[in-house]
């Protein structure tokens, strides 16, 4: 490396570290042989995402207001002067008050209907969704007013909602409501830093006013590897490359509150003033940052959902593929090693030179020698590719000719048919071999003069050839229809030869009359002849 490369590294470095860790995707370095780029591991910076969660709640029915309702306070339960109507913008409810922005005097709430139906329990889930997989860099925290509830879970989904799991469980008796010993974020360690806790932290009464959060403790847990004040954060990032499930842990797309039971106030539930219990709820915070992968420094709403500005050649809703054409090795996400500017892991050109050696177009991620032919060839093709570079398609698949060698699709089945084909495989059109009469590219059709019977068969008749005979029709070349008079395969045979009682129980298929007349013609015949 030429010296002044060296320099301006260094100056690189001092700029990646006056902006923060890994906000930088590339910077251009200028070289005695002119500018280059020069990429790092690098990500979003962490922003408020309440601006842009979804909010669902269930069941239909649960926000207040609808019809008019009055509400009163736990601490004075004969002070019911509040009341909740939706129709009255004033004094609405709606669930968008739990994410509007707090302007300082103006307490927003959105607030649930009273628990007027006890003993039956007082249920609400609030569904926050983001479409984005998202990387908490905080403490979640969200603000009840009029209390705490007693019972509730915070749920988290990975996958867009399909599949749920629990992230905290919130109770003021932890092993009563959900058999479960309480604990707080300062009992884990290291090791079970990834348990999914119940406390009880944040569910006693206290008075509704002096506590009104219920927090998912994110800044403790990386506590424990980046030092109190997080100022070891090096250490904390090494821990999310080597520690498994410690990423995946602060990773989701939807989070989900289930509240079980609202604030009491007191040990029983009062059933003589049910308007004092309900759930209200002013303020949600989730410090986030996009998930790209340590592949983007940016991440923007566009069409109305979060979209990580994917670098170094990679593309997707989380960087998480390589770009068209960028397949020579397989995707890798970046990595927080080594400190301090992390490995960007950049896709490369197909055939570029960092690809050359053992070029898989993406469809493998591992090479092997193989010593006796001296070649290097890759490993385990996917996507139904095979050959040293994964280059060809398996038997049975034939190449899709509009698709570029490192497409997932470029190996399309022959999908010969079994029954009409010799084997099942296809030419480079996706043609198959047809056995006699078959035809069709997929051999499942058969050749004029052949009628299809698990297989093609060649016709037993044929209207031209006249193969039936005295009058017979050929019926979908597979068998010849007689006149009522005549049998056999080809209708050579009449009924009456040999002195055969031809006034025997006539064929079942042939209609009455036309028996009948043909019975009459024959007596007729019979009886003229000398
Ligand atoms: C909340 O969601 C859970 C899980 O889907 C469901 O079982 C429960 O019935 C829901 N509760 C309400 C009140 O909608
Ligand atoms: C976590 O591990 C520590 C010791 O390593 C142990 O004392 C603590 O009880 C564990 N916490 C939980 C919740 O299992
Ligand atoms: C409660 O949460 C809000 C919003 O995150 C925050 O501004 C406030 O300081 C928190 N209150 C306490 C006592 O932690
Ligand atoms: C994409 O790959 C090309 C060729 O390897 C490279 O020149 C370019 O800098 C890469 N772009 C990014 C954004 O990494
Ligand atoms: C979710 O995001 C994907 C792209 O990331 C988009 O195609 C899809 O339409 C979005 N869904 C909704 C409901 O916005
Ligand atoms: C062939 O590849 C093109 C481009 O990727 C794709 O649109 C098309 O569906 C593929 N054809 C088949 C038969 O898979
Ligand atoms: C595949 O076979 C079909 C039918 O025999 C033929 O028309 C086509 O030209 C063949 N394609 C190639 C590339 O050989
Ligand atoms: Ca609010």
């Amino acid at each position: 490396m030429p010296p002044w490369t060296r320099v301006a590294l260094l100056l690189l470095h001092c700029v990646a570290l006056a902006l923060g860790q890994y906000e930088l995707c590339k910077s251009l370095l200028s070289t005695d042989d002119g500018s280059v780029w020069e990429h790092y591991a690098c990500q979003p910076k962490t922003a408020s995402m309440k601006d842009h969660m979804r909010i669902k709640v269930d069941p239909p029915g649960i926000t207040c207001g609808n019809p008019p309702e009055r509400f009163c306070t736990l601490e004075n339960p004969y002070m019911c002067s509040d009341e909740c109507d939706a129709s009255n913008p004033d004094l609405a409810h709606p669930p968008q008050l739990m994410q509007d922005q707090q302007r300082t005097g103006l307490l927003t709430y959105w607030q649930t209907v009273t628990w007027s139906r006890y003993p039956e329990p007082l249920l609400a889930n609030i569904s926050l969704s983001w479409n984005k997989s998202l990387e908490l860099s905080g403490d979640i925290q969200i603000t009840f007013e009029y209390g705490r509830p007693t019972i509730m879970v915070l749920e988290k989904s990975t996958d867009y909602g399909r599949s749920w799991h629990p992230f905290q469980y919130y109770a003021d008796d932890c092993l009563d409501a959900f058999s479960l010993p309480a604990k707080q974020v300062r009992d884990l360690s290291a090791a079970n830093i990834t348990r999914v806790l119940c406390t009880e932290q944040y569910s006693r009464w206290v008075g509704s006013k002096s506590e009104k959060n219920v927090t998912f403790e994110v800044r403790s847990r990386f506590a424990v590897f980046a030092g109190v004040r997080l100022q070891n954060m090096d250490n904390l990032y090494t821990r999310m490359e080597s520690m498994k499930g410690l990423r995946d842990f602060f990773t989701f797309t939807n989070l989900r509150l289930r509240l079980l039971r609202p604030a009491l106030g007191g040990t029983y539930v009062q059933r003589e003033n049910l308007l004092k219990y309900f759930y209200a709820i002013s303020n949600i915070e989730v410090p986030a940052r996009c998930k790209c992968n340590l592949h983007a420094s940016q991440c923007l709403l566009q069409d109305g959902n979060l979209q990580c500005m994917c670098e170094h050649n990679t593309t997707g809703p989380d960087c998480q593929r390589c770009k068209k054409g960028f397949k020579a090795k397989s995707w890798k996400a970046g990595s927080y090693l080594p400190a301090p500017n992390g490995s960007p892991n950049t896709c490369a050109i197909a055939g570029s030179p960092s690809g050359s050696n053992c070029e898989c177009y993406g469809h493998s991620n591992r090479c092997s020698y193989i010593e006796y032919l001296n070649i290097v060839t890759c490993v385990s093709c996917k996507h139904n590719t095979r050959g040293q570079n994964c280059q060809y398609c398996r038997l049975g698949y034939f190449r899709n000719s509009s698709a570029e060698l490192d497409d997932e699709g470029v190996c399309v089945e022959c999908n010969c048919n079994q029954l009409g084909s010799v084997h099942d495989r296809c030419n480079a059109t996706g043609y198959c071999q047809c056995r006699e009469g078959a035809a069709g590219p997929k051999c499942d059709d058969c050749n004029p003069g052949y009628y299809w019977k698990q297989g093609c068969y060649p016709d037993m008749c044929d209207e031209e050839l006249l193969l039936c005979q005295n009058g017979g029709s050929c019926y979908e070349g597979q068998r010849c229809v007689c006149p009522p008079e005549f049998k056999g395969v080809l209708c050579q045979q009449s009924r009456c030869e040999g002195g055969q009682d031809c006034s025997a129980a006539p064929p079942a298929r042939t209609p009455a009359p036309l028996l009948l007349s043909g019975l009459l013609l024959l007596l007729l015949a019979s009886s003229t002849s000398p």
